[in-house]
């Protein structure tokens, strides 16, 4: 650890800027979106100097035939065709990528690496896009320059020097386009390992897994018209305003529309109040606004389970006197394991449900109500629900609930998680996977010629062990900022710093250059904004969004700069350099991704005659096989789940806290530290309490706190002077900001179930400073 980092421990990274003013917290009243998004997207234009092209380029994002694809959320584009569906977020996540800012040769020149360690976050990233690619020189501790070749060879060379391909590591992280993708997992496994961890290893591994276990497909089954047609929404543990904006347009259509919409969190968030249709210009200029939600429930974090447990309760009590309760038909004929789950729920009583969810038998019979007396219902849900020890057991009981009533395979009624990076969901589709399938792995084998591993691979949090430990020594970072996104920040550094070489492919300056292996090199690559000139042409990249919908994105931008690659090529690069007997024709596929893809139906279930349909104005879904009534599962039928409810009270003393996103933030990337639609200013060191909470401590608003975490091993971490703020949260939970707050989420803190780290509850005490 060098001196600028054990600065930073006790107080954590400072990932946010220098505070403009004094920290400021009034709770938000207004309706999301609006005039305060248009606003704050006025300011990121102006700052990041992209005032002309910026507006050019979102007339242009998510546009039929020729526009880019968002590169913010994965939520899906507008099935109405043209239709300019754009938000603040997005908006300023294009503009991002778009910026007039550049980190060149100079720079790198000007500023050693122990020095950037010193800086921000913020300020990394603020430099604006990288320009040509870049090697740590020990020497003089500077980046400095080299050539495609050079940094190509230097991959390359190291690969072939380890004892066992196994030795390293290549991390994804959700945006990469599906033709990249392909490519390098094909890298990745005829180099002879399935080291493929990725982002969504944080995120959505939990749904991914409960999803196969209960209806044989990782995938939710509904899409953006079933949102248009369903009767109940239940929308679960996500921060639609901020990290999914575009779904305020769906709920404010379902409410006007007459369906029940019930939000279930910890915090009212922005989205569980009213909204000004982000794209409606009539509604902006008249502040019209439409509610969002019809119920609010507030369960303790990691309450889920036992909501969900008790709605199932009070359908299966109701159905004993009324028969339409239930749908026996569906249940018979679709269904498997029906009465060990009825059995489950009746021997939980509702004092335990009561209990462990932090909600009151009343609420709980509500919900189930307006579950009961819907005929479609679709229950969604994001990060809430799957960060945690029992993630999956909480996305089976969402699909057990959706089950009773026959809610699947029909038009408006089904699972649907919410995905984070705009193509998280397509990389796992097109090969991103630690655990790959026989049947996908034969496939591979037979198009591609190539004998791939069978052993299953390391995840995230089993990557940063095995650097940690010495069995892994290259770790290659396709896009993302491991280090800071990951847990135990300290550890991962540790991990990193030990590895022989680490290459990171990125758009912009990160935390995870600066902490690096012996060896480094930065490939800076074009984002997807931007236009990609290959020997065919320009190329087009096709991405999958949350719904299984697959479109093509087309930059139009002129790149950042003339050095440049598109990721397809870098990976070719690498590729040619680390296998030089390959026979896949590397050069050759980035010439005309058409050839990539015509690859891609041979082996990717769902892709057949792909490079047609793709081009269809829409795009085209997926195959779900769950949609179809067709589960493969081992019975065959939709498995019911029958887990016990956990333990997720807090012991005495202690709280169990929640790590979030800020409105102003893309993960690691933070544009301010302000958090509108929470009513915070100027501030990221925080943390919100319950006000009885903070009384029993002492704790004042604005008062420094030091918060300790406990870690299933015992061991403690802390975060020293963050401020308190009081807000309305149950009693027993406490929430701060993602990634500042990775200090406190211990290595060895990961789901038995999923191998997520525990993100959204971390026992905590917290006491004044
Ligand atoms: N603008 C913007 N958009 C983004 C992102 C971004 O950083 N910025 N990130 C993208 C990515 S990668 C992802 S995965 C998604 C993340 O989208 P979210 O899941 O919305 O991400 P978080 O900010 O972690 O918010 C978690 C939400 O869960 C609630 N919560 C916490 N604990 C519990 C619990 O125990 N139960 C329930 N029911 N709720 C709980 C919190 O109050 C909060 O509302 O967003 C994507 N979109
Ligand atoms: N405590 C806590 N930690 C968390 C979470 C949490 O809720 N709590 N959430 C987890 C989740 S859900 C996720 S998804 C991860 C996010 O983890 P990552 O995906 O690893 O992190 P990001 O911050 O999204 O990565 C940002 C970087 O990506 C690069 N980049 C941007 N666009 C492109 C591109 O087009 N190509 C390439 N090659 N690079 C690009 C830029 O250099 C930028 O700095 O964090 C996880 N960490
Ligand atoms: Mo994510």
């Amino acid at each position: 650890m060098n001196a600028s980092d054990q600065g930073r421990q006790r107080r954590g990274p400072q990932v946010g800027p220098t505070p403009a003013g004094e920290p400021d917290f009034h709770p938000y009243h207004h309706p999301a979106a609006g005039w305060g998004a248009a606003k704050s997207v006025s300011k990121v234009l102006v700052r990041e100097h992209a005032l002309l092209d910026g507006p050019r380029a979102i007339m242009r994002m998510n546009h039929e035939g020729d526009g880019f694809d968002c590169p913010g959320c994965a939520w899906p584009d507008d099935t109405k065709g043209l239709h300019l569906d754009i938000c603040e977020n997005g908006i300023k996540h294009v503009t991002w990528e778009m910026t007039g800012k550049r980190v060149d040769r100079t720079f790198f020149a000007e500023h050693s690496v122990t020095e950037l360690s010193g800086w921000s976050d913020f300020a990394l990233e603020d430099q604006g896009r990288l320009t040509e690619p870049m090697v740590y020189d020990p020497e003089s501790d500077h980046y400095v320059p080299t050539t495609w070749h050079d940094a190509f060879e230097l991959v390359g060379r190291t690969l072939r020097s380890l004892d066992d391909p196994n030795q390293a590591s290549f991390y994804t992280s959700g945006r990469l386009g599906n033709e990249a993708t392909f490519l390098y997992q094909l890298m990745v496994r005829e180099l002879g390992t399935n080291n493929l961890p990725d982002c969504s290893n944080m995120c959505h591994e939990a749904s991914g897994r409960a999803l196969d276990a209960s209806l044989g497909t990782g995938k939710g089954t509904v899409d953006l018209k079933d949102w248009e047609s369903t009767d109940a929404l239940f929308i679960m543990g996500v921060n639609a305003a901020s990290n999914a904006p575009r779904m305020l347009t769906a709920l404010a259509e379902a409410y006007h529309r007459g369906a029940q919409i019930v939000h279930i969190n910890p915090l009212v968030e922005a989205a569980a109040t009213r909204t000004i249709v982000p794209h409606d210009f009539l509604d902006m200029a008249l502040f019209k606004t439409t509610r969002t939600s019809t119920f609010n429930i507030q369960p303790r974090i990691g309450g889920d389970m036992a909501l969900l447990r008790g709605m199932a309760k009070a359908v299966l009590e109701q159905a004993k006197t009324d028969p339409k309760a239930l749908d026996q038909e569906f249940i018979e004929r679709h269904t498997a394991y029906f009465d060990a789950y009825r059995t489950v729920c009746e021997d939980t009583s509702w004092e335990e449900i009561e209990r462990q969810s932090g909600v009151s038998r009343a609420d709980i019979l509500h919900a189930a109500q307006v579950y009961r007396e819907a005929d479609r219902s679709i229950i969604s849900w994001c990060l809430g629900v799957s960060q945690h020890e029992h993630g999956v057991d909480t996305v089976r009981e969402i699909v057990n609930l959706l089950l009773l009533r026959g809610n699947l395979g029909r038009e408006g009624a089904g699972p649907s998680p919410v995905r984070g990076h705009s193509n998280v969901q397509g990389n796992r589709t097109c090969g991103i996977d630690h655990r790959p399938g026989t049947e996908f792995l034969d496939r591979l084998a037979e198009v591609c010629g190539i004998d791939p591993p069978r052993k299953h691979g390391l995840d995230t949090v089993n990557t940063i062990q095995a650097m940690h430990r010495g069995d892994v020594k290259v770790f290659v970072g396709m896009g993302g900022n491991f280090a800071l996104a990951a847990p135990d920040t300290p550890y991962t550094y540790e991990a990193l710093r030990s590895c022989e070489l680490t290459a990171q492919v990125s758009t912009t300056l990160n935390r995870s250059h600066l902490v690096h292996g012996r060896q480094a090199v930065i490939l800076p690559c074009l984002g997807r904004t931007e236009k990609d000139h290959q020997r065919g042409g320009i190329q087009a990249t096709s991405v999958e969004d949350s719904m299984s919908m697959v479109h093509l994105s087309v930059g139009m931008k002129r790149p950042a700069s003339k050095h440049l690659l598109s990721e397809p090529a870098i990976i070719a690069g690498m590729a040619r350099a680390a296998l030089p007997d390959s026979g896949t024709p590397w050069d050759w596929y980035v010439e005309d991704y058409d050839r990539i893809r015509d690859t891609m139906a041979q082996v990717l279930d769902g892709f057949e005659d792909c490079n047609r349909r793709v081009r269809l104005p829409l795009g085209f879904r997926i195959k779900q096989p769950a949609r179809e009534l067709v589960f493969r599962t081992p019975s065959g039928l939709a498995e019911f789940s029958a887990a016990p409810l956990p333990d997720v009270v807090p012991e005495p003393g202690t709280l169990a806290l929640g790590t979030m996103r800020s409105h102003d933030q893309w993960n690691t990337t933070i544009y301010s530290d302000n958090d509108r639609y929470r009513g915070v200013k100027n501030l990221r060191t925080l943390v919100f309490m319950n006000k009885d909470d903070m009384r029993d401590r002492a704790i004042a608003e604005f008062d420094p706190v030091d918060i300790v975490s406990t870690a299933k091993d015992g061991s403690e971490r802390r975060l020293d002077g963050y401020l308190a703020i009081p807000y309305d949260i149950p009693r027993g939970c406490a929430a701060g900001y993602m990634p500042e707050m990775n200090v406190l989420c211990a290595i060895s803190d990961y789901s038995e179930q999923s191998d997520q780290p525990l993100m959204k509850h971390l026992k905590v005490t917290i006491t004044r400073s």
